[in-house]
């Protein structure tokens, strides 16, 4: 079997990609290890930068974003009892949107298959080979049947814990990690949001965050310690505590309801340099983690395989390898912005530690600045909704 791109993994990463290079007209086949329904129904993002929907709705892939997907002109912030809200829209012209990342993998997966491009769930043992040839090949297991798969390029698209990364020889990628001293739970509940936009509360018991899926459906986060027990937190106490975090004086506080789903997240930052080995490309989760404060993950990830399809596009209409060599530095430009300002959202907004009375007190300080400095406010607010992104689109698309 032969393609032009192999992919591994059909994340967002290995989906978009696979949709872009069908846009160019460039062959690929997508091989990720679950199954369909566990790709889908994973709960994972929510948030949206810009570029990433103007993107979905260029490339043919926006209608039901547009439909579905609610549009937010900025984000409250809540401290000392009061909610401080930053818009957008005033200081960058630009918006963010809530549409979780099972419907983005949802659309992708099905522009994937009115495409008729392979793509293969449940697939085992996958391994990649004589990557620093001309001649890079993909092993794995199908239905019982061993494959090879030949290609000229394979993207390693297959998150933090894939083969991809790992594959790379000893000494050729170094990482840069941080782990942080606290954790996520996340919950989702029927019951319809009680604010329109997001709601990021800095509070002495610790974090809290008020998002949302759908009317319908509210999504919300407590920061909890590393080494806690989803069993820990009965219902009553995950609302009592959300309750206790996120309410503001003036009166405004999240809606009850009842919770269908909740699991504990770790924090981590982490990049891979470089992304590049002879003809194996990271792209996403694969090469970097971010801290979900900032809301970056999914939309790095779209960012990666926009630079790398572009590249391969160039590739192929004759540029050669060098289309290619200013892949990894173009990415890690961005990665190393998107890193630092996740990493800043989530220290001004996390109780660092029992009792260091002093760094809340900082925090708190921050938070005033950052909600009432017009210079500060354009900073997150540029941040948040996405820094441009200087790749052009599929023609055609
Ligand atoms: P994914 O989504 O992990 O996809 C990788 C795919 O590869 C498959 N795979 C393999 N396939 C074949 N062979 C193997 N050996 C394989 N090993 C793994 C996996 O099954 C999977 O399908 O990585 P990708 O595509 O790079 O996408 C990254 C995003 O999923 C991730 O960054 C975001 O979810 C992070 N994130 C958020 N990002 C945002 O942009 N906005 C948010 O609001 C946001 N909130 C979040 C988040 C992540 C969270 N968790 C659970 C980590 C909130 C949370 C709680
Ligand atoms: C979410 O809705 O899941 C979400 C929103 C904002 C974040 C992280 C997660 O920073």
């Amino acid at each position: 079997m032969r393609t032009q791109v192999a992919i591994i993994g059909a994340g967002p990463a290995g989906l978009m990609l696979g949709h872009l290079l069908d846009l160019y007209g460039i062959d690929s086949v997508i091989l990720e290890n679950r199954s369909k329904d566990y790709v889908v129904d994973r709960v994972r993002a929510g948030v949206l930068e810009q570029p990433v929907v103007d993107l979905m709705v260029q490339t043919g892939i926006g209608t039901r974003l547009m439909r579905e997907g609610l549009r937010h002109e900025g984000v409250h912030f809540a401290f000392g009892g009061t909610r401080r809200h930053i818009n957008f829209v005033e200081h960058t012209g630009k918006a963010i949107w809530v549409y979780g990342q099972n419907e983005v993998v949802r659309d992708l997966i099905a522009a994937r298959e009115a495409t008729g491009q392979p793509l293969h769930f449940e697939v085992e043992e996958v391994a990649v080979h004589d990557v620093e040839s001309g001649h890079p090949s993909v092993t794995y297991c199908h239905d019982g049947a061993a494959h090879r798969l030949e290609a000229d390029f394979i993207a390693g698209c297959d998150g933090f814990h894939g083969i991809s990364r790992p594959a790379f020889p000893a000494g050729m990628l170094r990482g840069f990690e941080r782990v942080y001293p606290f954790a996520w739970l996340g919950i989702l509940a029927h019951a319809a949001p009680s604010s329109e936009e997001l709601v990021y509360s800095l509070h002495e018991r610790g974090f809290a965050l008020f998002s949302m899926r759908t009317p319908q459906i509210t999504r919300l986060y407590l920061q909890c310690a590393t080494d806690d027990d989803i069993a820990n937190w009965p219902d009553e106490r995950i609302w009592s505590e959300l309750q206790l975090r996120l309410s503001t004086s003036d009166g405004w506080k999240p809606n009850e309801g009842e919770i269908f789903q909740k699991g504990i997240t770790p924090m981590r930052s982490f990049v891979a340099e470089p992304m590049q080995w002879g003809r194996l490309f990271l792209a996403g989760d694969a090469a970097h983690i971010v801290p979900p404060t900032g809301a970056k993950g999914l939309n790095l990830a779209v960012a990666d395989v926009r630079v790398l399809a572009d590249g391969l596009s160039r590739y192929y209409k004759g540029d050669g390898e060098t289309a290619l060599q200013a892949y990894s530095d173009t990415c890690l430009g961005r990665i190393w912005k998107v890193q630092r300002f996740s990493w800043w959202m989530t220290s001004m907004l996390h109780r660092q530690s029992e009792g260091v009375d002093f760094d809340l007190r900082r925090q708190m300080a921050e938070l005033d600045y950052v909600t009432s400095s017009k210079a500060a406010m354009t900073s997150l607010a540029e941040n948040y909704v996405g820094l441009d992104l200087n790749v052009p689109v599929p023609p055609g698309s």
